[in-house]
């Protein structure tokens, strides 16, 4: 089966391109506009931003031959902007192009309370029996990254489009089809196997068109638990999955090898993992696009795992020894053509939110702004590698946030606060956790992974003093790391902080907790959780 592709060159197309490809299809990409007339079944995933989007449409002339297919009820599936692009315009575009216009309604920014991006595994609420949700469980779960939702015009009496809505702290439009034409929110390609199952239908069922109205009920957006694989190479020159205890890798001097990473990565995607996270936690000494066995491990990885992908380490701008400079956005690019869904920066994000706050000044050069802006805020992470500082009372430190603790340090100081450090903890800088993070939300960034020093390897339990802090500073999600050591500590996490996500990593390589026994606690305790689908 011959599925035409449309790319018009932002983001992840690799995970489609491997899913179709998985399930016995053949791609071909579109390269000119002629092409979009002649596909049997057209495929247009989009990510990052409406406004460029529609944008590289209308210059590629590809906006009339797509409305052209729309309008014959071509077979048709659009993957988040691919969606949008329906739609008669958005909230995110001010640029007055030409969009497509083909269902009635607009793109609207998310206006709750809520962590916005929504982001995660979240339920839907079936409006139409279609063939595309064949054999697809009714509690299945779809992954989200997202600010922006459609609301369409149903005021015109004509049948809905809607196909699913999906509950965040209100209703929203998850995917809507009108005969052939279908278009997803959620990435089907990131979706794991209910994900895959649609791909599938759309590929292979010969007769698209939804049959009858139904309601079927989805529940809501899952705790997410995320596999950490720190990778670096050891001193034979192997590529391995490390881990650290309070960022020490080495035991007796040597690296400790705890795998390899693609395989790691595999396991845990059939084990159930909702994310996986690569860190290159050398990535600061050397520069990536020379460290090639990362973007190996990326192509490799998501050829097999249908979640999204993150990488970290290295991710900044830099000059070679020739004198050629690289931006954190090439760096960046080159990962996402290699399957990465996000990238994480740790070290850089700590120099830019230092410059932002003494000049209160945004460049838009660094690479959190530069990177956002192509790619989307969902595309940007900030890992943050805080440890803490014990003092007496907040007037010992009177530039930083300073919180009340019920874990005193060593000479009985019931006051801390969280040091920023860069190059893996090697050195420590005067900017706190929470200042970096809000500085980063500011700039671009959509998500914190809250590691913490302190707590790193020790199996005694996140630091839930940390998460509270950092997530009550911002509205983007935070990722809890670092301490887990049993399941308990996931529920710990999860009923007294707001992280929308858990992350881990000694006792996954360890093999001393299982995903699957983490998320049976936290479903036995009422926290929603993505079950294996
Ligand atoms: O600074 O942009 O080059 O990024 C480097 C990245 O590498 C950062 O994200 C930084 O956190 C990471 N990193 C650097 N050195 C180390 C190290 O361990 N020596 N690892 C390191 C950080 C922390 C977690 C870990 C959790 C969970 N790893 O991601 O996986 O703490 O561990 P646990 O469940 O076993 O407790 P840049």
């Amino acid at each position: 089966m011959m599925i035409t592709l449309l790319d018009y060159g932002a983001g992840n197309v690799r995970s489609v391109v491997n899913a179709i490809e998985k399930l016995g299809g053949t791609i071909k990409p579109v390269t000119k506009p002629s092409d979009i007339l002649d596909a049997d079944k057209l495929l247009f995933p989009g990510v990052g931003n409406y406004e460029s989007m529609i944008r590289i449409l209308n210059e590629k002339k590809y906006i009339h031959p797509l409305r052209e297919y729309l309008e014959a009820d071509q077979p048709f599936f659009g993957i988040c902007l691919g969606m949008q692009a329906l739609f008669e315009g958005s909230e995110e575009d001010f640029s007055g192009n030409e969009s497509l216009c083909i269902f009635k309604g607009m793109v609207k920014r998310f206006k709750t309370k809520l962590a916005v991006p929504h982001i995660g595994w979240n339920g839907v609420n079936l409006k139409k029996d279609s063939p595309v949700f064949k054999n697809v469980k009714a509690d299945a779960k779809f992954y989200f990254v997202h600010s922006y939702h459609i609301v369409p015009d149903d005021s015109s009496g004509d049948e809905s489009v809607v196909l699913t809505t999906t509950n965040y702290d209100y209703e929203f439009v998850s995917s809507v089809q009108k005969g052939n034409i279908i278009g997803t929110q959620f990435h089907p390609e990131k979706s794991g196997t209910a994900g895959i199952k649609l791909l599938e239908n759309f590929i292979y069922q010969k007769d698209l068109r939804a049959q009858k109205a139904i309601d079927i009920k989805g529940k809501g957006l899952s705790k997410r638990i995320i596999a950490c694989l720190d990778v670096r190479t050891n001193d034979q020159g192997d590529l391995v999955v490390t881990k650290g205890d309070q960022y020490d890798v080495r035991e007796k001097g040597d690296v400790r090898n705890l795998g390899k990473p693609v395989e790691l990565a595999r396991r845990y995607y059939e084990e159930g993992a909702d994310e996986i996270t690569f860190l290159n936690i050398t990535g600061f000494r050397d520069f990536p696009l020379k460290d090639m066995p990362m973007i190996d491990v990326l192509e490799k990885t998501s050829k097999n795992v249908f979640v999204p992908l993150t990488i970290g380490g290295g991710i900044r701008d830099y000059t070679d020894s020739n004198g050629k400079t690289y931006t954190a956005l090439d760096v960046a690019s080159q990962y996402f053509r290699s399957g990465a869904d996000k990238i994480s920066i740790g070290s850089d994000a700590v120099y830019i939110a230092e410059e932002y706050l003494k000049t209160g000044k945004k460049s838009g050069k660094s690479s959190i702004e530069q990177i956002s802006k192509v790619y989307g805020n969902q595309a940007v992470v900030i890992s943050v590698d805080p440890q803490r500082v014990y003092v007496n009372s907040p007037e010992d430190a009177k530039k930083h946030h300073v919180i009340k603790t019920q874990f005193p340090g060593p000479d009985n100081e019931n006051h801390c606060w969280y040091q920023c450090t860069v190059q893996g903890g090697r050195v420590t800088r005067d900017l706190d956790a929470l200042a970096l993070a809000k500085a980063c939300q500011d700039l671009g960034a959509g998500e914190i992974l809250l590691n913490c020093i302190d707590k790193d390897g020790t199996k005694s339990g996140f630091d839930l003093e940390l998460i509270n802090a950092v997530r009550s500073a911002v509205s983007i999600p935070v990722i809890a790391s670092s301490g887990a050591g049993c399941e308990d500590h996931f529920a710990q996490v999860f009923e007294k902080t707001s992280a929308e996500a858990a992350l881990a990593a000694g006792i996954f390589h360890r093999k001393q907790v299982p995903i699957q026994s983490v998320k049976d606690y936290l479903a036995d305790r009422n926290i929603e959780v993505r079950g294996m689908i």
